[in-house]
């Protein structure tokens, strides 16, 4: 959490210099991401978003590979087969399609992998969502839909863009579905584990919605204190899921300084390796 802090708080120093054309902060989604990428371990596919840079960083992605996208560099900075993590798309929820397609591919194969697809409240409204969820239960394919429902879409608060919840829409497909506050990461990870190990036992789709919020704007360009209440962003930059956690860990004698110490030099590390990379 705090390397995958780092490196978010650092690409949006550097797009706000011109180093970068775009950012899109993961800041406050970190127990979401962290927790989930932890359930869903090392062997399974996902299909992120555009937002899931700490899950990257679970998944051995380093931040100057991470963010060569948004300098323009390159469509994609990683191996999507080694990290066994598909590109970013930024066309709404068609990854949902490609990773429900791989899942039966897969199997189809002899072959089959499970395959998690990472998607965002919004996105949930797109047609493509729902294509692959009625194609996910009707195959049968072994997906685990993360939906981190960050509470918009870029303007619109998630509460006005459904007149149910995202959950329900799931079940209506046919997916067996959760929805978690997905504040802290030990939460996150267990719910995320009973979902994984579901999909897994039984070959079926399932959906867990992962409620977090979004301290800063959609992307460093957009100006969000014009349409967000004051009272509501106080709030959300006072509950810090990152630093919850570190003061849970702290309290209960799982970590020191010495080791803060450590993770706190990896993520000043990863801070350089990004100047050194971009800075102009
Ligand atoms: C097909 C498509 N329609 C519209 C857009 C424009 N757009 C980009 S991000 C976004 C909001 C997405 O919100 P959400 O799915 O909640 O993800 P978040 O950005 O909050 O992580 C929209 C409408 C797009 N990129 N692709
Ligand atoms: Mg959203």
């Amino acid at each position: 959490m705090l390397v995958a802090r780092a490196i978010d708080d650092e690409a949006s120093l550097l797009q706000n210099q011109g180093a970068l054309d775009l950012w899109l902060p993961c800041r406050g989604q970190e127990a979401a991401q962290v927790g989930s990428a932890t359930a869903i371990g090392d062997e399974a596919v996902i299909f992120p978003s555009y937002r899931e840079h700490a899950v990257a960083v679970q998944r051995g992605i380093d931040g100057v590979s991470l963010v060569a996208q948004w300098a323009g560099r390159t469509f994609c900075g990683w191996d999507p087969h080694r990290h066994r993590f598909f590109p970013y798309t930024l066309v709404l929820a068609t990854q949902a399609l490609h990773g429900v397609g791989y899942a039966i591919g897969r199997r189809l194969q002899n072959m089959p992998e499970t395959v998690v697809i990472y998607i965002g409240d919004g996105a949930t409204s797109e047609g493509d969502m729902s294509e692959a969820m009625n194609l996910a239960a009707v195959e049968s394919a072994a997906v685990l839909f993360i939906c981190q429902n960050n509470g918009w879409a870029i303007s619109k608060p998630s509460r006005e863009q459904m007149a149910t919840s995202i959950a329900d829409r799931a079940n209506g497909f046919g997916l067996r579905s959760w929805s978690i506050a997905a504040d802290d990461p030990d939460d996150t990870y267990l719910a995320c584990l009973t979902a994984r190990r579901y999909v897994e036992a039984e070959q079926a789709p399932a959906l867990i919605e992962l409620r977090a919020t979004r301290v800063r704007g959609h992307t460093t360009s957009d100006p969000h204190r014009t349409y967000r209440d004051p009272n509501e962003l106080a709030v959300a930059e006072t509950n810090d899921p990152v630093a919850a956690y570190r003061e849970k860990l702290y309290a209960a004698g799982v970590v020191d300084d010495q080791w803060l110490a450590t993770v706190e030099a990896q993520a000043g590390a990863a801070r350089r390796a990004l100047l050194e990379a971009f800075a102009t």
